[in-house]
């Protein structure tokens, strides 16, 4: 339901990467004024100049915000006394030894705490370990002898974008949980401005803890299913017609697909938050350790897979066709065809890549280029691996002029006839 009494505010969103920026759109498009706060001088610069460098963002959406002056950004949070509210969605990745890492929640708490006007709201939007508003947020601000509930609301409501399936963020069912009952009512009038269903939690900590569970849910899920092709060819079946068997199951069963490991910056991440939240509390996933372990070892299996093909890689040149962490998007953070690559130069191939979305990628000192895909590049090659599913693809051409094809994204199934189309 949209509440137009809280239209007009000034919202301050901080972070404008995939989930900040889209965000700020929907609220400057809802009658808000945004101010997107980054510290990226040249994201600042080109939301101003009305260019998105988000793929699911077009600029023409921004440049008309801009022009109508619901949107500007900056580097700066000199503006914090003028904000309503203040949205937080920066990165909470993990650090070098796969423990949570918050210190870009914890930067933009300390710029905004000490100037947030008196009855500002403060939402977390970043996914991150039950506990962070309250532990970590919340103790931030109120060090500034700011009171909750009385001098400031502070809420938690876990961001749900899902990059490349253009679902609406709007239609996307919204979790609100504030530190208190006043602190709810007012994330909930505000988000009510832009989202059509909104879901009221008792806790932040709920709140906190359904979106890793979200996450960890689907990464079991396509753990089992790696795990089920490595395995597939032992039992004698193919591991394709056997899901697509399961998938016609309408109840009771989820259908998930096989692949290169699991990329991205939620999947492969959020579950060791839970994980860190557990072992913290004395407790510990054996699932989650499992699943981790299975798409960890994905690239193995696939060089050993290239192995029993084409014997050993020393010298063998081979295409990864697609190096983004899913099908149709340019992002290529946390993807399993970067261990990939490393893998194969490793065993002495020589790797190139083919990724319409992808134009450059830096692989150690190496900046490498997409080659064009063409018959003379194909043929060129001892094999081609599918890494990544991208739409924009001639399989046909693929499947005429390689020489050998591991296709670990089942993209060549019309192809599969052929001998030289292989599978996981
Ligand atoms: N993947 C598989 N097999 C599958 C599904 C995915 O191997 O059956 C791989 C993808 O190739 C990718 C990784 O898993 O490498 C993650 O893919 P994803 O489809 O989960 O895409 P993400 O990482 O963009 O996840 C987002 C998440 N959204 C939020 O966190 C708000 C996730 O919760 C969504 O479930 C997901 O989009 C989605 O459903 O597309």
């Amino acid at each position: 339901m949209k509440d137009t009494a809280m239209n007009g505010q000034l919202v301050g969103v901080i972070g404008l990467g995939y989930v900040g920026l889209p965000l700020a759109l929907l609220f400057a498009s809802a009658g808000h004024r945004v101010l997107g706060i980054d510290v990226d001088t040249t994201r600042v610069n080109s939301v101003n100049a009305g260019v998105s460098y988000v793929e699911d963002v077009a600029s023409a959406d921004i440049a008309r915000a801009v022009g109508q002056s619901a949107l500007s950004a900056t580097t700066s949070y000199d503006r914090v006394p003028d904000l309503d509210a203040v949205i937080i969605c920066v990165p909470t990745p993990l650090d070098a030894h796969q423990q949570p890492d918050v210190t870009a929640i914890i930067a933009a708490v300390a710029e905004l705490a000490p100037h947030l006007r008196p009855g500002a709201l403060v939402v977390l939007e970043s996914s991150s370990y039950p506990g962070t508003t309250e532990e970590l947020v919340l103790p931030a601000i109120e060090a500034t002898g700011r009171k909750v509930g009385r001098d400031f609301h502070l809420a938690y409501s876990p961001e749900r974008v899902n990059p490349g399936s253009g679902t609406p963020l709007q239609r996307i069912a919204k979790l609100v949980a504030g530190v208190t009952p006043a602190c709810t009512d007012a994330a909930m009038a505000l988000y009510g401005t832009v989202f059509e269903q909104l879901v009221r939690v008792s806790t932040p900590r709920v709140a906190e803890l359904a979106k890793l569970v979200e996450n960890t849910h689907r990464l079991i899920n396509i753990s089992f299913v790696n795990e089920m092709a490595v395995h597939a060819r032992r039992l004698d079946v193919d591991v394709w017609e056997v899901l697509a068997a399961a998938a016609t199951k309408p109840f009771g069963y989820e259908p998930h697909y096989p692949g290169p490991g699991i990329g991205g910056h939620c999947i492969p991440v959020d579950p060791l938050y839970l994980q860190w939240s557990l072992q913290r509390a004395g407790a510990e996933s054996l699932l989650i350790e499992a699943a981790h372990r299975v798409n960890e070892a994905m690239p193995e299996h696939i060089a050993f897979r290239l192995q029993e093909l084409l014997g050993s890689l020393q010298g063998k040149q081979l295409l990864l066709l697609g190096v983004a962490y899913k099908r149709n998007i340019g992002d290529t953070r946390e993807s399993p065809a970067l261990p990939l690559w490393d893998r194969l130069e490793a065993a002495g191939a020589r790797v190139f890549y083919h990724d319409p979305h992808v134009p450059t990628l830096r692989r150690g000192p190496a900046t490498n280029q997409s080659q064009p895909l063409t018959a003379a590049l194909l043929r060129a090659m001892d094999a081609v691996v599918v890494v990544t599913d991208h739409g924009a693809v001639d399989y046909h051409l693929v499947a005429r002029e390689a020489p050998l094809v591991l296709d670990t994204r089942n993209a060549l199934a019309a192809w599969q006839r052929l001998g030289h189309i292989r599978r996981l």
